[in-house]
């Protein structure tokens, strides 16, 4: 029976426009995240055009890591962590997405603060693109709909390769490149590619223009990245919600199917090098006339991931219709339907311990490449008392029961994983409701939605389960 690796990567994943702040510090340029207000649980975050006075917006400062960053690596290095995943906010290197020269005061903080890592014995683990891309980008190129943006990201990935090259070893692309597979819903599209859909428009068709140019872009990113340093791991960042039939019936069962390749073709291109057969007839029947060309399928093909690196919090499961055409097409916000059979969180996030494994297994077989779990974690809303003291038994009963499925995929099943970081160990804002009060923290962060509080920090109960956990390489859970 094969045991975690014995450098396995205990970390944490963070993403630098959820907890830097320091929005216009050192030059930094306006991102997609800078223009989202505040939402709440159940209320979509608005998109403004730019930034507008009077408006929330809690990425502006966030948890103000930026000017926290050594106090906090000292709570990091505490509890144990041999890994921190975050991002290089694009914003800070090329502040407008467009020049042709870095901004080195960009690129010094990311310097100051990986050297505060690697001092304390932890090592960066780096996403070049995690919701940040520069609102620039979308104003005067429409996002990821031009195949310009190409270049830009190139070039931004080429910089901080160059830059970080003894620093840094795993990177990742596109944080959950494949969260656009839900093409209807406006947070994807713009999170993911900077893309706003304009009246009349074919939404899905701009996607997988979007994804593809950016999975060209991720493939010349791989090939240069090796260039640079042969030692580079350069992984893919899907977001795996394994979407399960909703009966034994055999057209639930191919809805499944089609439900999972619509989401899970993003890997299919970056892991396989080309597209998977039933997309290439799919786009053709739909008559997207898409812009993809010989020499871009060369380069997906020459450009293959190391890993798949995901994140994994919940699975879905979906019902076909009565009349289902016979692409079996999946919109997930209309195929979704419940699992009777899960609990779930206060967001409506269905807790399934066993997917997890479930989808290790599933990449296995279709990639058999290393794997790196680079989210996982329980949003919760957390009580503080007057001693800063949060019991927090319920964020580790999640993670407890998710730490031994991953372990029966390595164990049980001959899966090879590289490490697992924890979403948001620190308190942050959330994605995809930029709340504060929606806590994946182990470490808690004075701060509540209207933006008010100390930005204290204190330690919660996971926090000591958690330092254990890594101490005893995920025996003593
Ligand atoms: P929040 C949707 C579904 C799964 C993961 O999410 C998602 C999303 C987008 O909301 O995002 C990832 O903060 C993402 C992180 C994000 C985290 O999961 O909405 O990579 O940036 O914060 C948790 O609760």
């Amino acid at each position: 029976m094969a045991k975690l690796r014995k450098d396995f990567l205990w970390g944490g994943a963070v993403a630098a426009h959820q907890l830097e702040g320091g929005w216009q510090e050192g030059g930094k340029g306006v991102s997609v995240a800078d223009v989202m207000t505040v939402g709440a649980n159940g209320v979509e975050r608005r998109i403004t055009d730019g930034v507008q006075p009077g408006e929330n917006y809690p990425n502006h400062d966030a948890i103000d890591f930026y000017h926290h960053y050594k106090d906090d690596v000292k709570l990091f290095a505490e509890m144990g962590l041999k890994a921190f995943r975050t991002s290089i906010a694009w914003t800070r290197i090329y502040p407008n997405g467009d020049e042709t020269e870095p901004n080195e005061a960009g690129l010094k903080f990311y310097d100051d603060l990986f050297d505060e890592l690697l001092k304390n014995g932890i090592q960066p683990v780096i996403t070049l693109s995690h919701f940040e891309m520069p609102y620039h980008l979308v104003t005067e190129y429409g996002g990821w709909r031009s195949r310009k943006v190409i270049d830009f990201f190139v070039r931004f990935a080429t910089t901080v390769f160059k830059r970080y090259k003894d620093k840094v070893k795993y990177w990742m692309t596109f944080n959950e490149i494949n969260n656009q597979a839900d093409y209807n819903a406006k947070f994807a599209l713009f999170t993911n590619s900077g893309l706003l859909i304009k009246p009349g428009e074919n939404a899905e068709a701009v996607m997988y223009q979007a994804a593809h140019y950016e999975t060209v872009a991720s493939a010349l990113a791989v090939q240069i990245g090796h260039q640079i340093n042969p030692n580079f791991q350069i992984g893919a960042m899907i977001a795996m919600v394994p979407i399960y039939p909703a009966s034994p019936d055999p057209r639930d069962v191919f809805k499944a199917e089609r439900a999972m390749q619509s989401r899970y073709w993003f890997a299919d291109v970056q892991a396989n090098g080309r597209y998977p057969s039933w997309l290439t007839e799919y786009q053709k029947a739909k008559q997207m006339n898409l812009d993809i060309t010989l020499a871009d399928l060369d380069v997906l093909k020459a450009g293959t991931v190391d890993y798949i690196g995901f994140s994994y919090y919940m699975s879905f499961a979906v019902k076909a219709k009565k009349d289902e055409p016979a692409a079996f097409d999946y919109q997930e916000g209309v195929d979704k339907v419940e699992n009777p059979t899960v609990e779930r969180s206060e967001w409506g996030w269905q807790i399934d311990p066993v997917g997890l494994r479930y989808a290790m297994n599933w990449f296995n077989d279709r990639y058999r490449l290393p794997q790196f779990i680079v989210e996982n974690g329980f949003g919760a809303v957390d009580k503080i008392d007057a001693q800063h003291h949060v019991y927090d038994d319920y964020r580790i009963a999640y993670l407890k029961a998710h730490i031994e499925q991953m372990k029966l995929a390595v164990e049980v099943d001959g899966v090879d994983l590289i490490g697992y970081t924890p979403w948001g160990f620190i308190d942050l804002v959330s994605a995809g409701t930029g709340q504060m009060d929606k806590r994946y923290g182990f470490i808690y962060v004075d701060k509540n939605d209207e933006g008010k509080g100390t930005l204290a920090r204190y330690k919660k109960d996971s926090f000591y389960w958690y330092q254990q956990v890594i101490k005893s390489n995920g025996e003593d859970l």
